[in-house]
């Protein structure tokens, strides 16, 4: 296994070390049963609640978990413990072409309602193109005061890559203009577009989304844009909610959850990739700058659940990958 591969599931496992405790210590409970009967299931489903997995995959995971153990006539508690870790895996789609717009010139559109990590994820997502070779550029479309506009200046320093931005107060459409402008002029790869988090009104929202993305449909049609919304994963099943809401006002290609290293309550992440019909591409696992990965499930699982030995894991990452 590749440094970097080891290093990604290192990383990931700190990170979600808060909810991989929650889980490990009421597996052991859960799992040192004698026998697999109702209570076994009971204990398990509320394994999967407190870890914020939410009702209706818990419910999907015990009744299959159900199935398979009639059909092999399971006995033994222990043995379920793999078996659900795939039942998990296998409710986690994984789109092949989730990640296209990176290899395309694309205009991500970074929403979702204030404080959830929109710039903090600019930032690291700028650091990563920029390091893998691509031109990238920023806009501060989130003109509603004057801190946000200086925060993403930090950022785009970090990440050493240019950002367009107006003062405090100015309409966000036209630093969007101005932002493609310079995008078409510098040959630049993603133009990443940080957007207001408090206009909460759904009207104004969708509004200013529209009014955005016309600018980009009508001055930059051959650039592909991306939606992403951001997801504070420490809210659970706020976040799912959040999610939903959006996605019913605006069209959203893909998710990003952010703060799972701040929650015990990491399996909503989970839940939200096997409830919603949109997949999560990214996930926020620290403050600092390379603290961003991409989502990947089999590790995810892997990261909460698997207490068969590391190399055991990686293999499984290796393989599909
Ligand atoms: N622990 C942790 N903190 C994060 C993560 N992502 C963002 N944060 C923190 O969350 C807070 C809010 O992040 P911002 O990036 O400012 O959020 P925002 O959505 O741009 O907020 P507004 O501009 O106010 O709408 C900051 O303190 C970030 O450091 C993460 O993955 N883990
Ligand atoms: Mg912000």
């Amino acid at each position: 296994m590749s440094e970097e591969k080891k290093g990604f599931f290192k990383k990931l496992k700190e990170g979600l070390s808060k909810t991989r405790n929650n889980i490990v210590n009421s597996f052991s409970s859960v799992f040192g049963a004698s026998h697999i009967d109702d209570d076994f299931y009971e204990e398990l489903e509320e394994t999967f609640i407190m870890a914020d997995m939410g009702y209706e995959t818990t419910e999907k995971v015990i009744e299959n978990l159900k199935a398979r153990v009639k059909e092999a006539k399971i006995k033994e508690p222990a043995a379920c413990k793999e078996l659900i870790v795939n039942i998990i895996r296998d409710q986690m789609m994984v789109d092949e072409s989730a990640y296209d717009f990176e290899q395309q010139t694309s205009v991500v559109l970074v929403i979702g309602v204030n404080g959830v990590g929109k710039t903090t994820t600019i930032g690291k997502m700028a650091a990563q193109y920029k390091k893998a070779g691509k031109k990238v550029l920023i806009a501060a479309a989130d003109t509603f005061r004057a801190a946000a506009i200086d925060q993403l200046k930090t950022w785009a320093d970090r990440a050493q890559v240019d950002l367009i931005s107006h003062k405090e107060g100015a309409d966000p459409s036209a630093v969007v203009y101005d932002a493609v402008s310079a995008a078409k002029a510098r040959n630049t790869d993603i133009l990443l577009i940080d957007t207001a988090g408090r206009l909460h009104n759904k009207k104004n929202l969708m509004d200013e989304l529209a009014k955005m993305r016309r600018i980009i449909s009508r001055d930059y049609p051959e650039a592909n844009v991306e939606a992403l919304i951001v997801l504070d994963g420490t809210t659970g099943q706020n976040a799912l909610e959040q999610a939903r809401q959006f996605s019913n006002v605006t069209e959203i290609d893909g998710i990003v959850i952010t703060k799972l290293d701040g929650t015990a309550k990491g399996g909503i992440a989970i839940a939200i990739q096997a409830e919603l019909n949109v997949p999560v591409k990214f996930i926020g696992i620290g403050e600092k700058i390379d603290d961003l990965q991409r989502f990947n499930p089999s590790a995810y699982v892997d990261a909460l659940f698997a207490d068969f030995d590391e190399d055991r894991s990686e293999l499984d990452i290796l393989i599909e990958e």
